[in-house]
């Protein structure tokens, strides 16, 4: 009797703890393209096309290495569409001695795997992933008896840990940081490196049609698609980011241009993520582009802590407090998301860059979602399920373990500062200054309160003092509640009007 080995959506890598010490001609491998997983949120379609072609791409090659495969399509007529249904039918086609997985990415779909060991009454190894850093024990570890958890300590465990970017026991360079070079908006006229595109194959062109017809009025637009499926195309991606656009990703990092989508960002996630590229891989090469004179220590520094600190940091945080952590509300925020999140019709220009973007693309980089529309979620006062939602269903990359905890505790601070010091709220003046969407907008940022104000300029300081209570405590907030305090009445007042006004135009559909 075999080993069952289910293998998930974003487990495609050979690497997997799974395949491990398993004797190929005992082990029956399992994919499955299930309905419920393409349903449970919205997806974007993209995403949707990414994940099935990787996937179909990934069994090929496990069975060119020797690996039994069964593989479920998502028209295969007997498919139950779920985990529990597909990993049901494979027990009875193999009754297997055992099931063996590495454990999930996602606190849903360990619970659907958790019922399968009563369910079936056979034994379910369920294994540590080892693709990431730092295990939950050893998070769980650096966690306890600290009031505050700050990524910056975190990182430089990561960074003692893996010895990246280290001389002896000291960071290169001097300093663990170097953000506070890495704030320059970017130059329209300067010459933009572009992400690899690589064309769909067969296989990939026949996942294409499959989601054109399962989702026609899916969100996002499907075609063209370029997304790498295989690790192959990925390590190509890779090493186009390296040569081409690390050396000044440090320095505009936190820009953003309209019509520039990517500007000098990796675009790797999605790779990343799904198992396509192995993340310690990925910063090796960062670092050895450094070692070799070709990267400066800011890009390489900046890059390398987004990957073995912040990404292990939130992947920390998600499974250190779930499963409550998927309904924390701090600010008690209700509003429904705006359609424009899936329509991309309002007059906001930076939102409207954003959102249609992230429609067409099914990607948006770090400060588009943290500081265009994470910003306008929070100092309206959305409701933050609805925007994790929204998160988790329009990028390629999302999947819960890392999308939540960016969201909720990040971008929202829906979990009362546990993951942010403080909330990352900012006016038009933060956008204009690291962007030049204001010059095509209907709004002037320069207005605070009048007709044509941009409205996150009241919305700002609205956000600040209807949650007073709650922030003022907070040191590094100390600095705008004492600007609100020395306005006078007649401009307090006027604030608070132009940010109901915006509220009133948000909930009639013409903000
Ligand atoms: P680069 O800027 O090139 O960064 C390099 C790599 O660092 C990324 O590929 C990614 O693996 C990692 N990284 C960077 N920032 C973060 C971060 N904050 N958390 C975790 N990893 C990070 N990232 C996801 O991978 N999936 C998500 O679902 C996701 N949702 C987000 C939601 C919100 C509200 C915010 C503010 C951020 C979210 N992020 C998410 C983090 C970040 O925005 C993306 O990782 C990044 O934009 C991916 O693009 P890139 O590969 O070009 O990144
Ligand atoms: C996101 C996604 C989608 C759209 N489709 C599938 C699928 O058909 N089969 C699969 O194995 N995984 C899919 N995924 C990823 C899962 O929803 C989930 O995010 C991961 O299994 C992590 O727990
Ligand atoms: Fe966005 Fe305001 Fe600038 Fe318009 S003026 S692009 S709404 S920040």
């Amino acid at each position: 009797r075999p080993v069952l080995i289910p293998i998930l959506g974003d487990q495609l890598s050979f690497s997997l703890s799974a395949l491990q010490d398993v004797d190929k001609s005992d082990a029956r491998l399992l994919m499955m393209e299930v309905a419920q997983e393409t349903t449970y949120v919205p997806h974007h379609r993209k995403k949707i096309a990414f994940i099935l072609a990787a996937m179909r791409h990934h069994a090929a090659a496990l069975r060119d290495a020797g690996w039994q495969v069964d593989y479920v399509e998502l028209d295969d007529p007997d498919n139950t569409g779920s985990f529990g249904g597909e990993i049901g039918r494979a027990v009875t086609r193999h009754d297997p001695l055992r099931i063996r997985v590495t454990e999930p990415g996602e606190w849903r779909v360990l619970e659907i795997l958790r019922g399968l060991e009563a369910e079936h009454n056979l034994p379910l190894d369920i294994l540590p992933d080892s693709r990431f850093l730092c295990s939950h024990k050893e998070f769980a570890s650096w966690a306890e008896g600290r009031k505050q958890l700050r990524m910056e300590y975190f990182y430089r465990e990561m960074r003692r840990k893996t010895g990246l970017l280290m001389e002896g026991d000291e960071p290169a360079g001097g300093r663990w940081n170097f953000d506070s070079e890495n704030r320059k908006p970017a130059d329209t006229d300067l010459f933009m490196p572009r992400p690899l595109d690589v064309e769909p194959d067969a296989t990939t062109r026949a996942v294409l049609e499959l989601v054109e017809a399962r989702f026609p009025d899916g969100f996002g637009t499907l075609t063209p698609f370029r997304f790498a499926v295989t690790t192959e195309d990925a390590e190509k991606a890779l090493e186009r980011f390296i040569d081409e656009a690390l050396p000044r990703f440090g320095d505009y990092q936190d820009a953003m241009l309209t019509g520039e989508k990517y500007l000098y960002h990796s675009v790797l996630s999605p790779y990343i993520n799904a198992g396509l590229l192995d993340p310690l891989h990925v910063c090796r090469k960062a670092e050895q582009a450094f070692l070799d004179g070709d990267v400066p220590l800011n890009s390489a520094e900046g890059f390398i802590r987004q990957i073995i600190g912040w990404r292990e940091y939130v992947r920390g945080i998600y499974w250190l407090k779930m499963p409550d952590y998927a309904g924390a509300n701090h600010f008690g925020a209700s509003r429904p998301l705006p359609d424009f999140y899936w329509s991309a019709e309002t007059k906001m220009a930076c939102l409207r860059e954003v959102v249609g973007q992230t429609r067409d693309e099914a990607y948006a980089h770090h400060i588009q979602r943290l500081m265009v529309t994470g910003n306008f979620a929070l100092i309206a006062g959305i409701d933050p399920h609805q925007v994790h939602e929204w998160y988790l269903s329009v990028y390629a990359d999302a999947f819960e373990w890392v999308e939540l905890p960016n969201t909720v505790g990040m971008s929202q601070f829906a979990d009362g500062g546990l993951l942010a010091s403080k909330p990352y709220a900012a006016s038009g003046n933060y956008i204009n200054k690291m962007s030049d969407h204001c010059r095509n907008c209907a709004y002037d940022v320069k207005d605070r309160t009048g007709e044509n104000a941009c409205p996150f300029n009241a919305l700002y300081w609205d956000f600040l003092i209807r949650n007073r209570e709650k922030l003022g405590a907070n040191p590094r907030l100390a600095q705008p509640y004492r600007t609100w305090d020395r306005m006078s009445a007649d401009t307090r007042k006027d604030y608070l009007n132009a940010a109901a006004r915006s509220l009133k135009r948000l909930e009639a559909g013409t903000l």
